[in-house]
C-alpha cells in the first residue's frame, strides 16, 4: 500500500509539473498563494508546524498519495500575479520538504452561469432581478444557471416578435401597465359571459388572479420600469377568459381551443380535470375535435400549439389520468423549484415532455414566480405547475419567432432534443436514457426548456417528415388481476413495415387500455418497448378507490420511446399494489404507434445537429464521452 502510495505520490507530481508547463503559456499564469507540498516520510506529524514556520496558514493532509500536503495561506482570498520563487525555494531548501508546486490559478466557470450583468439586453424593471427563471444567479438560495436559458436566446435577438399567445384561464388585467403594450385585443374573447372583454370578475380574495400572472410570464413588457419581464417580452398575449364559471362545458373548452386559430399561435392551459388523485378525465368529443381540428389546420396548417401544465396533484395523481395533460396533441410542462428539486405537488407521469420552473418546498418569498398581478400590482408568489406552462408558452414563442415555419410536431421534437437534465434532481425517479440515448426522467420528461438551444436548433430546423399511425397489435382476451401476480402481456409487432403506414421512428406511443378493478388506485401499469424503455404507464394513486368504472379504452400515452425503433416485442405488466388484497380483470391491450418512415433528423443540418445534440445531451457528463450515446445517434440519423 506504502509503495504504491508513494510511487502515486511521485507520478502526481510529475503530472502536476506538466500540467502547469502546458498551462503556463495560457493563462496568463496567476498564482496562488496555495502549495501543493510533498513531505519526507515520517514528517507528516510536522505538518501544521512546517506550514506555519513558513508563514502558512495551516496544512491539510490530501488523499491523493503519501505525504502531500495543502499549505493553504492565512488569508484565502488573495491571488498573487507572479510565482514566488523565494518561497518555493525555502520550501525546497526545508530538509522535511521533498516536492513543491505553486498551485496555478485558472478560472472554471459554473456550467450555464452568466452574470446577470453579462446579459447584452439591459434590463431597468425592478422585479427582474428577482426572476430566477429567466437569469438564475443563485437569487433566493437557487442554483445559478438553472434556467430558461432565455438570455441567450434575447441576445441573439429573439423575443417573441409576431408571435401570439393566449391564456386560457380566468381572464387578463389587460389594462396592467405592464401588459397593455402587448395585449392582443382583436384575438381576446371572454366565453365564461360572452363578450370581447375577458376582464377578470372582481372578488376580494383575488381569487381570479392566475390569468393575469400566467400572462405576465409570458409577454409582460420589458424596460418599461414595471414589474419584471416576460420570457417573450416582445410577443402579444391574448385573453381567453373560459374559468370563470360555476361549470366548465365541452363547448366552452372547444371554442376556447379553437379560437382565431389563425392568429393565435400558442394557447397556454394552466388547467384541467381536478387534481384529487381519483379523477380520470379528459377532453371530450367537442374538443377532442378542436384540438385535432387546431394541429391539423391551425397556423396555416402548421398546427396550433397546445401547452398543458401536467397538473398539481403531486404523488397521489398521476398526469396519465389526466386525458388534457396525456394528449399527442398538447405539450405537457412539469416544473421544478429553483433549486432543481421536484415541487411537491408535481404530479410524475410517461407523457410529459418537459419541464419548467415554479415554486415550492423553501419558504424564501423571492423562490417564488415574479410575474404581474391584478390591478396592476407585480407579484412574486405565482405558484404551481400552472406557473410553468406559461413558460413554456414563452420559450416556443421564441422558438416560432426564430422560425415561424415551425409545425406543431417540429416544436415537440426540438423541446425533446434541447431540453436538459441541468441540475434537476428527482428523489424517486432515476434518470435514464432511452434506446436512442435520450435522457428522460419520469416526472420532468427531457428535462428543463433550454431557450438558448432551442432558438438555434429552431433557426435551421427542416420540417420533420410525414407522421404516419400504425396500430401495432391488440390483446383483447380477458385476464385476471390478483394482488399476489401481475399478468404479463406481449405484443410483437413489425410496426406496420411493408404497409403505407410503417412507423419506424417514434414520436408518441399510446397504450389503449381497459381494466377494471376492486381499487382502482392500486393498479399500476409498466410498458416496455422493444429497445429496452420502460415507462411507468400508471403509477398507483392511493385516493382511488373507484370499484366500477376502471379505466375504458383509456390512451396512456408515452413521450419516453422517442426516437426508438418500435418493430419487435412490447411487454405490458399489469399490477395490484396497496395494502388490502384486490383484484380485477385486464380486458384490452392496443398499441398504438405514432412516428415517421424516414429519420426525423436525415434533412437537418447532420453535422451542426449532431454536436448541438451532443453538447446538450452531455452537459452533464463533464465533458466525457459516451460512445453509447453516439453510436445510437448514429443509427437515428442515418437512413433505414
Ligand atoms: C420557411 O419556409 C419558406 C417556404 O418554404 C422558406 O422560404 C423559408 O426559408 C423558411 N424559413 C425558415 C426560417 O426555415
Ligand atoms: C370487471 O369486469 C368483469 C368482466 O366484465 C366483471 O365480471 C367484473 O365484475 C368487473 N369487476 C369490477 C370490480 O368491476
Ligand atoms: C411498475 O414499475 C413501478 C416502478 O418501478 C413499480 O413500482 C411497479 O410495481 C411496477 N408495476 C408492475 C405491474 O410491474
Ligand atoms: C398588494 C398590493 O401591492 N396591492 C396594491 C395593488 O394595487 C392597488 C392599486 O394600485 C394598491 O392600492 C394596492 O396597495
Ligand atoms: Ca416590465
Ligand atoms: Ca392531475
Amino acid at each position: 500500500m506504502l509503495a504504491s502510495g508513494t510511487r502515486c505520490a511521485a507520478s502526481l507530481f510529475v503530472l502536476v509539473h506538466v500540467v502547469a508547463a502546458l498551462a503556463g503559456g495560457a493563462e496568463e499564469g496567476i498564482f496562488t498563494n496555495h502549495f501543493l507540498v510533498q513531505l519526507h516520510e515520517g514528517a507528516g506529524g510536522d505538518a501544521h508546524q512546517v506550514a506555519a514556520e513558513h508563514g502558512f496558514g495551516g496544512a491539510r493532509k490530501l488523499p491523493f498519495g503519501e505525504g502531500l500536503f495543502h499549505f493553504y495561506p492565512t488569508d484565502i482570498h488573495h491571488t498573487r500575479r507572479r510565482r514566488s520563487l523565494e518561497l518555493q525555494r525555502r520550501l525546497e531548501k526545508d530538509h522535511r520538504v521533498k516536492n513543491v508546486v505553486q498551485q496555478q490559478g485558472f478560472s472554471r466557470k459554473k456550467r450555464g452561469y452568466r452574470k446577470i450583468d453579462d446579459i447584452e439586453t439591459k434590463l431597468n424593471d425592478p422585479l427582474f432581478t428577482k426572476q430566477w427563471y429567466l437569469v438564475n444567479t443563485g437569487q433566493a438560495n437557487g442554483m445559478p444557471g438553472l434556467d430558461l436559458n432565455v438570455a441567450e436566446a434575447w441576445d441573439l435577438g429573439f423575443t417573441g416578435k409576431g408571435v401570439t399567445i393566449a391564456i386560457m384561464d380566468d381572464g387578463i388585467d389587460y389594462l396592467h401597465p405592464d401588459l397593455v403594450s402587448n395585449y392582443n385585443a382583436d384575438a381576446s374573447f371572454d366565453f365564461s359571459s360572452n363578450d370581447p372583454y375577458p376582464y377578470p370578475r372582481y372578488t376580494n380574495n383575488w381569487f381570479n388572479s392566475h390569468g393575469t400572472r400566467c400572462a405576465g410570464e409570458v409577454s409582460a413588457a420589458a424596460n418599461n420600469n414595471i414589474c419584471g419581464v416576460g420570457v417573450a417580452y416582445n410577443s402579444k398575449v391574448a385573453g381567453i377568459r373560459m374559468l370563470d364559471q360555476p361549470f366548465m362545458t365541452d363547448i366552452i373548452e372547444a371554442s376556447s381551443i379553437s379560437h382565431m386559430p389563425q392568429v393565435i399561435d400558442i394557447y397556454s392551459a394552466s388547467w384541467g380535470p381536478t387534481d384529487d388523485g381519483k379523477t380520470v378525465d379528459g377532453p371530450r368529443e367537442l374538443t377532442l375535435q378542436a384540438m385535432a381540428d387546431g394541429v391539423n389546420k391551425g397556423r396555416g396548417g402548421k398546427g396550433s400549439i397546445y401547452v398543458w401544465a401536467s397538473g398539481d396533484g403531486g404523488s397521489y395523481d398521476d398526469c396519465n389520468c389526466d386525458g388534457y395533460a396525456s394528449s399527442m396533441w398538447t405539450i405537457s410542462i412539469n416544473s421544478a423549484i429553483n433549486d432543481g428539486r421536484t415541487a411537491l405537488y408535481d404530479e410524475s407521469c410517461s407523457s410529459t415532455l418537459a419541464s419548467t420552473f415554479s415554486n415550492g418546498r423553501t419558504r424564501d418569498p423571492e423562490a417564488g414566480v415574479a410575474t404581474t398581478d391584478l390591478y396592476g400590482n407585480c407579484t412574486l408568489r405565482h405558484s404551481g405547475t400552472s406557473a410553468a406552462a406559461p413558460e413554456a408558452a414563452g420559450v416556443f414563442a421564441l422558438a416560432l419567432e426564430a422560425n415561424p415555419n415551425l409545425t406543431w410536431r417540429d416544436l415537440q421534437h426540438l423541446t425533446v432534443l434541447t431540453s436538459k437534465r441541468n441540475q434537476l434532481h428527482d428523489e424517486v425517479h432515476q434518470w435514464r436514457r432511452n434506446g436512442v440515448g435520450l435522457e428522460f426522467n419520469h416526472l420532468f420528461g427531457y428535462g428543463v426548456l433550454d431557450a438558448g438551444s432551442m432558438v438555434k436548433m429552431a433557426k435551421e430546423w427542416k420540417t420533420v417528415p410525414e407522421r404516419y399511425h400504425c396500430i401495432a397489435g391488440s390483446v383483447q382476451e380477458s385476464h385476471k388481476i390478483s394482488s399476489e401476480g401481475t399478468v404479463t402481456l406481449t405484443i410483437t409487432t413489425d410496426a406496420c413495415q411493408g404497409k403505407d403506414n410503417f412507423v419506424r421512428y417514434l414520436e408518441h406511443v399510446q397504450a389503449v387500455v381497459t381494466v377494471n378493478s376492486t381499487r382502482r388506485g392500486d393498479l399500476t401499469i409498466n410498458m416496455t418497448s422493444p429497445m429496452g424503455t420502460r415507462s411507468i404507464l400508471l403509477s398507483r394513486r392511493p385516493r382511488d378507490a373507484d370499484a366500477k368504472v376502471g379505466f375504458d379504452k383509456w390512451p396512456f400515452m408515452t413521450t419516453h420511446t422517442w426516437g426508438e425503433d418500435p418493430r419487435g416485442s412490447w411487454v405490458l405488466e399489469v399490477g395490484l399494489v396497496g395494502d388490502a388484497p384486490q383484484e380485477g380483470v385486464m380486458r384490452e391491450w392496443t398499441l398504438m404507434l405514432h412516428g415517421t418512415q424516414s429519420a426525423p433528423y436525415i434533412d437537418q443540418v447532420v453535422r451542426d445537429y449532431q454536436s448541438k445534440l451532443a453538447m446538450s445531451k452531455k452537459q452533464e457528463l463533464e465533458g466525457e464521452l459516451d460512445e453509447a450515446l453516439d453510436q445510437s445517434l448514429q443509427s437515428l440519423l442515418s437512413r433505414n
